[in-house]
């Protein structure tokens, strides 16, 4: 077989996860990955649907997920085993810091003339330190749209041409860190090429079906994504994504769009081989009405018949739900008011009411989704233990006034890490938080911390660590209990979340008297790490809520190969 120009690594969260005693806490409860966050980023196919267009071929190995899947799985002989033009590795989300630099070491030693490109948006943040600290580092590649900087890079170091006309590139030059302009910031999602059909060709090639899954659960859930866009027209406090955090770290003054008729046409292309729900990233209303109804106009004409899931960052009327319940067989949605309290929503840069989240609710929920899912937050400016209790009560009241089983209130921390980036991070003091990592070393530190509670990078003026701790696991309980009252889910399930919840908060207990008295032997170590993994995978929710649709990817295999064949 060919040597790959590009092999694309996603790391795990913390590279020795499965030998440390972690309590990674509810992290990633509310999205399909584990706690180790095994899902890569859209981006690698999106680069790799790029590269293969131009010649280049391109493997991607999820290295989280065969970690998971395998325990016999040795990441540092497998690195050893590859070869390849360059290695690229993400550094999107911050809480792969860990993993992301060990793998780009592990590659570093095993094959010194191979080299290691960085990206994604913490990248993108830390390129300056990435490549003055990190000697593993050869390039970061900045900014949100790097299809086309990585056609220059692999043909720069292929060709042996300069490196100075790469856009977006951070390089060393004479050992020193220089960084080209971010002069790749494209103003249409157009020319991205969003190839469905790709992973499945992968897992054929490199017979490798562990290192293409986008996450564990995939084959029991599997779900695509459909881009409408990159930036945001919004700005909450905490989060990287925003109109700020775009404008100032990734070169973007404005949004980019998917052209309605191509995201139409990739929620059309992904049924073609995939037989499960297409979550669309970003509100569709973002663009305006006249983009909104184009695409629902589009959407109609194809016919979809897989579940789609759209999100609101705005309430929504009627109309609106009329329309997308006109245009789709079946459809969900998502919206996160964060909190049920106006003030708080108001500081964290929402500035919509309770209200009108009920109104939107009603509205899709008469409309016929298949499920309304809310998603609630603890750790934002402003909010205390009461005003998260506030929350969780108000979620009685909405469960009692929506009866049907079809709205889904999800309560959870902002962990593992306030985002590096985002406004709440670059004007701390301001807003009310208090920052424990600032650096990507501090961040390194942070990560490999035995419990979720040490891993926070901040508390806030409101909350400290212990009380988003103590929050997180009572709100927890509370929710759980109000499921179980309400019959939406089942006695068994509301008792093993329980029993989960109040077995995770005795471990934090045991872990933090450990951490205080300084030294713990072995045999705690061996004891806590053997409960601690069955705590680890889900904490305050059973992953199942989250789920979908009842698809398994064995439902997909006929359209799959029916699709590959129609593509020969
Ligand atoms: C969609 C989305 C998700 C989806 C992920 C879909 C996916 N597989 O990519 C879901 C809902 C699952 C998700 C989960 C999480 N997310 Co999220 N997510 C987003 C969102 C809304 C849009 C991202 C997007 O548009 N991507 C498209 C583009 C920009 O990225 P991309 O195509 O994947 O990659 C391009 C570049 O980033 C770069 N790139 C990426 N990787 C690499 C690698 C190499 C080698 C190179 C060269 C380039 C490169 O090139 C790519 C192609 O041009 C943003 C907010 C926003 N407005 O941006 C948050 C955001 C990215 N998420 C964030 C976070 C924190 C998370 C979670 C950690 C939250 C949690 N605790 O559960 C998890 C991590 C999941 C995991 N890995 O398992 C933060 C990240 C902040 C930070 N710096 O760490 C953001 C900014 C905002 C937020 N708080 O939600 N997320
Ligand atoms: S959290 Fe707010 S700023 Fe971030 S992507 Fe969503 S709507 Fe935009």
């Amino acid at each position: 077989m060919a040597r790959p120009d590009l092999v694309l690594l996603h790391p795990p969260s913390v590279i020795d996860f499965r030998e440390k005693a972690l309590l990674p806490g509810p992290v990633s409860d509310l999205i399909p990955s584990t706690p180790v966050f095994e899902m890569y980023p859209i981006g690698f196919t999106t680069i790799a649907s790029h590269l293969e267009s131009k010649g280049f071929e391109v493997r991607i190995v999820n290295i989280a997920n065969k970690m998971l899947m395998s325990k016999r799985f040795d990441p540092e002989r497998f690195v050893k085993s590859l070869d390849a033009g360059m290695f690229g590795i993400d550094l999107h989300w911050m809480p792969h810091v860990q993993g992301a630099l060990e793998l780009a070491r592990m590659a570093k030693a095993h094959h010194p003339d191979i080299p290691v490109v960085l990206g994604g948006f913490s990248a993108s943040y830390y390129h300056s330190e990435l490549l003055s600290k990190y000697p593993q580092v050869d390039f970061v590649l900045r900014g949100d749209s790097t299809e086309v900087p990585m056609e220059g890079l692999l043909e720069a170091a292929e060709k042996g041409k300069g490196l100075e006309g790469v856009p977006n590139l951070s390089w060393r030059s004479h050992g020193a860190p220089k960084a080209n302009p971010l002069s790749h910031v494209p103003d249409t999602l157009d020319d991205i090429v969003i190839d469905y059909g790709l992973m499945v060709r992968k897992v054929l090639r490199y017979r490798d079906l562990s290192g293409n899954m986008p996450y564990r659960n995939w084959k029991a859930n599997p779900m695509s994504i459909a881009v409408a866009v990159r930036g945001c027209t919004h700005n909450c406090s905490n989060c990287a994504g925003s109109c700020d955090s775009f404008a100032r770290n990734f070169g973007r003054k404005k949004p980019a769009y998917r052209s309605p008729e191509l995201l139409a046409e990739d929620i059309s292309r992904a049924e073609e081989y995939i037989k499960g729900a297409t979550f669309v990233v970003g509100d569709v209303r973002q663009a305006g009405k006249a983009y909104a109804d184009r695409f629902l106009k589009e959407l109609k004409s194809r016919k979809v018949g897989n579940e789609v899931v759209i999100e609101l960052f705005t309430p929504a009327g009627k109309d609106f739900a009329q329309q997308v319940a006109g245009s789709v067989d079946r459809f969900s949605v998502q919206m996160s008011p964060e909190t049920h309290d106006d003030d708080v929503r108001k500081a964290q840069g929402k500035p919509y009411t309770t209200a009108g989240m009920e109104k939107s609710a009603e509205a899709f929920l008469d409309a016929g989704c298949n499920r309304f899912d809310l998603f609630y937050m603890i750790g934002l400016p402003t909010q205390t233990k009461e005003s998260v209790e506030g929350t969780v009560k108000y979620t009685r009241a909405l469960y009692e006034r929506f009866k049907d089983g079809r709205l889904f209130p999800f309560i959870s921390p902002l962990a593992p890490f306030l985002d590096p980036g985002g406004n709440s991070f670059e004007h701390a003091d301001a807003l009310g938080y208090r920052l424990f990592a600032s650096t990507v070393e501090d961040h390194i530190r942070l990560a490999t911390m035995p419990t979720w509670k040490y891993v926070l990078n901040y508390e806030t003026r409101w909350l400290s660590r212990d009380a988003i701790v103590d929050a997180t696991y009572s709100a927890g309980l509370g929710l759980n209990a109000i499921k179980r009252d309400m019959g939406l889910i089942s006695e068994e399930a509301a008792e093993r979340v329980e029993r989960r919840t109040i077995g995770a908060r005795e471990m934090m207990k045991r872990i933090d008297g450990v951490v205080a008295h300084g030294k713990a032997t072995d045999k705690d170590l061996d004891e806590l790490r053997e409960v601690a993994s069955r705590l680890s995978e889900s904490t305050v929710c059973e992953k199942e809520e989250l789920d979908w649709s009842e698809d398994s990817i064995y439902a997909s295999i006929p359209r799959m190969v029916g699709a590959l064949l129609r593509r020969k």
